[in-house]
């Protein structure tokens, strides 16, 4: 078995290594960095993004007299730039912020945007000033919301950070962000989303995969022109598979690592994933070809007859020639990134011995008020009341214990420069592609997939595994079905960096972590202060920028008041129950009473019965009273509750 794969995994090295990119001489070049500013306003519009559907998004006003407009704009600065961007809240009601995803923002975690870990909401009419550089980064990246999955209302732009001593030569540079787009919008989706009604967590299915945010996207090209070709995800659920008919990919960054140039027909790109290749296109311009965007199929609960599973651009060499066919494959034979290598000051040996593993096992599973959840070690990530960066600001020598970031946001504490490995576990049974702020990390382990019906494939802390000397380094990986991965990383950067799924409806179950790294550091660094506009920005939202999780500003370890996740299933009450109920009941209020009474069939203790039906915000003896048969058990203690409440009150 092993030798098996040794002989796979060389071969592959050997036919898809490839030494076809011309490497530049950029001994001489000097580049002094720029500032830019930008000052966006949000609001609410309507876009018809697929052709198909007017649609509500969300559009950005950038105060330059051409009024809002959809989609956001690009971005291009060049690598050290300073970027200072004003974000003005223009909704009615909703919070906001924005992140730029991959950016160390080192010595500025306060500009890092997640909400209540890195900063307070930027309530309406309230505007938050980022001020960072991009120091030391290059590549494809992009920006979003991190508020309540506002990126997938079109929140959201490309991102490129140009190399002026960019390693490989080409002619031509071009972006395509990739995506799926819905009709319907984000807050919709999500009441339906987390909803007693949706006991399994299925995902909204998307409408359409989008190329630049319209479908049909025609990209002219020259002849004979080597392109640099940036593949940006910009997506909130699935991943795609990309491929060009007839053309060939060399890939030379992904999440702004350079990597040696390899060479792929098909790439598999998750949400947040950045694919960069260089694409030489033909000598002839007598046809023109397809541009595929594929779904992963399996990471859809069902697929609806009517969705086009395989969207078709248009690269056009002639446009005095038709327009190119979906291109069909045998196989989806794509790039596993696993075998990249980084390429010059990215390339870094595999780190050693760690000082913290952290392990963290994912699960999916209802609490007690039927909503599907997911977790980290049994924890679904609940926001804290102050967020976590000012807690550590504000917490002195207490910094270093975790309890002060509360018991709810499953908070970890890297010491400085420490070698960190996170083995990660996934016990369910779907994709998920994982984001960690603040850093790239080696890829050292990643496990094969396994079946539904079998059990899921834990790393073995003892196992003997033979890890990459050179690990591909990244900032977004995906864990395969009931498998894992192991990553490290040097926490090298001080800050308060989130680690979660990418996928916003998990994000939004609570699929996430926050790794809370060199406090001392952070509280004793300048340019981390809390700006004045930062300040400013909190007390508009009425959030606390000092005190632990729980706002607590005279005892940091004292966590009373703070924000805990609903409470567990009582025992006999499966969240197996709940889905078998659900699905057979019809809707409004007689659905309920029916999931509660099935629910209840397996449960023996009345108590918890009672309590449960209360949960759902329903009477008990209204259930009882539509439910006789089912719930005779429970009607002796009812009229016992009753009788007790009538002696209270007397
Ligand atoms: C770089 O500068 C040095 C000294 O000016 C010169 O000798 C050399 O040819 C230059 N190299 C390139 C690639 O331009
Ligand atoms: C942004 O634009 C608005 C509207 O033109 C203006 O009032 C505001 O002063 C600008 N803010 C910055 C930081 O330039
Ligand atoms: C793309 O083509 C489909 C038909 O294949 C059409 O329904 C849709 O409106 C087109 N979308 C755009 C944005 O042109
Ligand atoms: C905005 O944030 C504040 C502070 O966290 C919160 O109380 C409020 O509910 C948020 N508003 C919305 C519409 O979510
Ligand atoms: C925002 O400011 C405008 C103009 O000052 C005002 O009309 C509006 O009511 C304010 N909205 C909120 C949510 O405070
Ligand atoms: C941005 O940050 C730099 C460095 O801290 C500071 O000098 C500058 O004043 C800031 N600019 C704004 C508009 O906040
Ligand atoms: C796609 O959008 C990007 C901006 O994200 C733009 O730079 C690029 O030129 C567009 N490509 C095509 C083929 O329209
Ligand atoms: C492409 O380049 C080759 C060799 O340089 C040349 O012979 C050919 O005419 C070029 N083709 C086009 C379409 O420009
Ligand atoms: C397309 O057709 C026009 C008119 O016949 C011609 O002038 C042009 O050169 C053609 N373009 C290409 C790329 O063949
Ligand atoms: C989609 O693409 C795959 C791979 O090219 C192909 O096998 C399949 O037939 C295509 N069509 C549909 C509807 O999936
Ligand atoms: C999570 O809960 C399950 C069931 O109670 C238990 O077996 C498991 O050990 C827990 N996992 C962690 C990491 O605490
Ligand atoms: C952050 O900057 C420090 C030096 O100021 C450097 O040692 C460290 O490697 C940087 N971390 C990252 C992730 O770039
Ligand atoms: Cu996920």
């Amino acid at each position: 078995m092993l030798f098996k794969s040794f002989v796979l995994l060389f071969t592959a090295i050997l036919c898809h290594i490839s030494n076809a990119a011309i490497v530049r001489d950029t001994s001489n070049i000097t580049y002094t960095p720029q500032t830019h500013y930008f000052n966006w306003t949000t609001g609410q519009g309507h876009y018809n993004v697929d052709g198909t559907f007017d649609a509500e998004v969300i559009t950005c006003d950038a105060n330059d007299g051409k009024g809002p407009r959809f989609p956001w704009p690009s971005i291009k600065v060049n690598k050290g730039d300073r970027i200072i961007l004003t974000l003005n809240n223009g909704f009615e009601t909703k919070n906001t912020s924005i992140h730029f995803h991959g950016l160390f923002q080192n010595g500025t975690n306060q500009m890092d945007g997640p909400e209540m870990i890195t900063q307070c909401p930027i309530a309406p009419n309230s505007s938050f000033t980022y001020n960072f550089t991009v120091d030391g980064q290059s590549g494809s990246y992009w920006y979003h919301s991190h508020t309540k999955g506002q990126y997938m209302d079109g929140m959201k732009g490309t991102v490129v950070i140009e190399d002026p001593k960019f390693p490989f030569e080409y002619d031509k540079e071009e972006v395509l962000e990739i995506a799926e787009w819905y009709h319907k919008d984000i807050d919709t989706l999500t009441k339906k989303f987390m909803n007693v009604y949706n006991p399994t967590g299925a995902e909204p299915i998307p409408q359409n995969l989008i190329m630049n945010n319209t479908m049909n996207l025609t990209w002219a090209v020259e002849p004979n022109t080597t392109y640099l070709l940036r593949f940006i995800n910009t997506g909130g659920f699935v991943s795609q598979y990309i491929w060009i008919e007839d053309h060939e990919f060399e890939v030379v960054e992904v999440d702004g690592v350079y990597v040696d140039p390899y060479k792929a027909s098909m790439l598999y790109i998750t949400v947040a994933q950045r694919y960069t290749v260089l694409l030489k296109t033909k000598d002839t311009t007598n046809k023109n070809y397809a541009i595929m965007q594929k779904f992963d199929d399996t990471m859809l609960d069902v697929i609806p007859n009517d969705l086009v599973l395989n969207r078709t651009n248009y690269m056009m060499y002639n446009t005095n020639l038709s327009k190119p066919e979906e291109n069909i494959v045998d196989e989806l034979d794509f790039l596993d990134d696993f075998n990249l290598v980084p390429y010059g000051e990215y390339k870094e040996e595999l780190l050693g011995e760690p000082d913290q593993r952290i392990t963290l096992d994912v699960s999916m599973n209802n609490l007690k008020n039927g909503i599907n959840y997911a977790f980290f070690n049994n924890i679904t990530f609940t926001q804290p009341k102050v967020p976590t960066l000012m807690s550590v600001l504000s917490s002195g020598n207490d910094s270093s214990d975790p309890t002060v970031y509360g018991s709810n946001t499953n908070a970890f504490v890297l010491e400085k420069d420490e070698i960190i490995e996170v083995v990660l576990n996934n016990l369910d049974t779907g994709t998920h592609p994982f984001h960690l702020h603040g850093h790239i990390f080696q890829v050292i382990e990643r496990g094969v997939a396994r079946d539904d019906d079998q059990t899921p494939l834990n790393y073995d802390p003892t196992g003997n595994y033979s890890y990459p000397q050179y690990p591909m380094r990244r900032d977004t990986v995906y864990v395969r079905p009931q498998s894992n991965f192991v990553i490290r990383f040097k926490a090298d950067n001080p800050g308060v960096w989130f680690f979660h799924c990418h996928i916003e409806w998990h994000l939004t179950q609570g699929l996430a972590v926050v790794f809370v790294e060199d406090p001392q550091t952070i509280q004793s660094t300048n340019s981390q202060q809390l700006t004045s506009n930062h300040k400013n920005v909190c007390e508009a939202v009425g959030v606390q920028y000092e005190g632990n999780a729980a706002a607590n500003t005279k005892d940091y370890l004292d966590l009373t008041g703070e924000n805990k996740q609903h409470k567990n299933l009582p025992k006999g009450f499966t969240a197996k129950g709940i889905v078998a109920m659900t699905f057979s009941c019809l809707s409004g209020i007689l659905g309920l009473i029916t999931i509660a009474v099935y629910g209840l069939m397996g449960m023996n203790d009345p108590e918890a019965q009672i309590d449960f039906i209360e949960e759902l915000g329903l009477d008990p003896k209204e259930v009882v009273d539509e439910n006789e048969e089912n719930t005779s058990s429970l009607t002796s203690l009812i009229n016992q509750n009753e009788q007790s409440k009538g002696n209270d009150s007397l």
